[in-house]
C-alpha cells in the first residue's frame, strides 16, 4: 500500500491520503507505512477529505522479507491486525507444494496470527486424493479441502471465518480471489486464468484488500507472492512448524538445531518412526533455506 488507501469505517469506504509528517517517517522506514488492516487515526478536512495522522499499535503481523541484507534487511507488512492466516493452496494446476504451507506457517506464527490450510481445486482430482495429499505431507494444520469452482467445501471454510480476520496468502493462481468470490459475494473481485503450459497464474490481484464478511469478520485478499523470504530466522522458529519436532523432547542441548547433535531427541525420533522422514526432511529443507541465526 502506497500513500493512500482505502478505509473503512464500519459503513462505507472513504479513501484517505496519508498525512505529509507520515510520508517523512516512510522515507526512512525499512518497511510499509501502512499495511492493510491497520487501524488508522484521521482527519476529516472542512471539505470532505480524509487524512491519516496516525497508526494504531498493531496486535499481530504478517511480515515477509523484501530484499537486503543484515541492518539493511527491508521487509513488507503484508497485513496487519489479522487473527489468522489462511493459507490457500491447490491440489493441481499448481500443484500442491507443501514447503510453501510451511514457510506461510511459519511466517503467520511469528507475526501472532493462527495458520490454516485451505486446499483448493479439489475438483480436479478425487477426494481421496485431497485427502491424501495432505496426510502424505503430514500437514500440522487445520485443513479444509474446498472448490472454488464447484463450491465443495465453502460451507465448512465459512465457519472458521466467522467473527475473525483472515488473511489469503499463497501462490498466485490457487484460487484466493474466487474462494473470496463465494464468501464475500457482492465484492466485484479479480480473477485470472492460469496458463496452461507454465501452471502460474497471472498476477491478478495487484493490491491487498479488506473485505466484509456478511456472517462478521474480514477477509482480505493478497496478491500471490513468488517467493517467501522468510529472513533471519531462529532454529527453534523453524521447529516450531513442525509437530512431531516441536513436541519432541528436550534434546541434549537446549540449542540444538537437530542436525547432527549427540543426545538429540529428534533424530533419535528419526530412527525410532516418532518424526517421519517427510517431516524431518522439510525441516532441514526449511532451516537450509531460512538464515538461521
Ligand atoms: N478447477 C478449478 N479452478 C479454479 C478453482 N479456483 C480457482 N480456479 C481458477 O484458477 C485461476 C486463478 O484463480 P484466482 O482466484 O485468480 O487465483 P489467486 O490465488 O487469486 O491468484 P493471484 O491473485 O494471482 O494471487 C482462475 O482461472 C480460476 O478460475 C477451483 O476450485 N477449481
Ligand atoms: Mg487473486
Ligand atoms: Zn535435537
Amino acid at each position: 500500500m502506497g500513500q493512500s488507501a482505502l478505509l473503512w469505517d464500519g459503513r462505507a469506504l472513504h479513501e484517505a491520503t496519508l498525512a505529509g509528517r507520515m510520508k517523512t517517517g516512510a522515507a526512512k522506514s525499512r518497511t510499509n507505512t501502512l499495511a492493510v488492516g491497520d487501524r488508522v487515526e484521521v482527519d476529516v478536512s472542512d471539505t470532505g477529505r480524509w487524512r491519516i495522522v496516525g497508526i494504531g499499535p498493531r496486535e499481530t503481523r504478517l511480515e515477509r522479507a523484501a530484499g537486503g541484507q543484515g541492518a539493511y534487511q527491508r521487509t513488507q507488512i503484508i497485513a496487519a491486525n489479522a487473527q489468522q492466516a489462511l493459507i490457500v493452496a491447490s491440489l493441481r494446476d499448481p500443484p500442491f507444494r507443501p514447503g510453501l504451507v510451511d514457510r506461510w506457517s511459519l511466517l503467520a506464527r511469528r507475526g501472532g496470527l493462527v495458520p490454516l490450510l485451505a486446499l483448493n481445486k479439489a475438483d480436479l482430482g478425487t477426494v481421496e486424493e485431497a485427502d491424501q495429499a495432505v496426510a502424505e505431507a503430514c500437514i500440522p494444520l487445520e485443513a479444509i479441502r474446498v472448490s472454488a469452482a464447484t463450491g465443495f467445501g465453502i460451507d465448512e471454510l465459512r465457519q472458521h471465518l466467522i467473527g475473525e480476520t483472515t488473511v489469503l496468502v499463497g501462490h498466485s493462481g490457487v484460487g484466493k480471489s474466487s474462494l473470496l468470490r463465494h464468501l464475500v459475494p457482492e465484492a466485484d473481485i479479480v480473477t485470472g486464468e492460469v496458463s496452461a503450459k507454465s501452471h502460474k497464474g497471472r498476477h491478478t490481484t495487484s493490491s491487498s484488500r479488506l473485505y466484509v464478511l456478511p456472517e462478521g469478520g474480514y477477509l482480505i485478499d493478497t496478491p500471490g507472492v513468488r517467493s517467501v523470504v522468510l529472513g533471519d530466522t531462529h532454529a527453534s522458529e523453524v521447529a516450531s512448524v513442525f509437530r512431531e519436532i516441536a513436541e519432541a523432547p528436550p534434546c541434549k542441548f537446549r540449542e540444538c538445531t537437530h542436525r547432527m547433535e549427540p543426545g538429540c531427541t529428534v533424530l533419535a525420533g528419526l530412527q525410532s518412526g516418532a518424526v517421519p522422514p517427510v517431516v524431518y526432511q522439510r525441516y532441514r529443507k526449511l532451516l537450509e533455506e531460512a538464515d538461521v541465526l
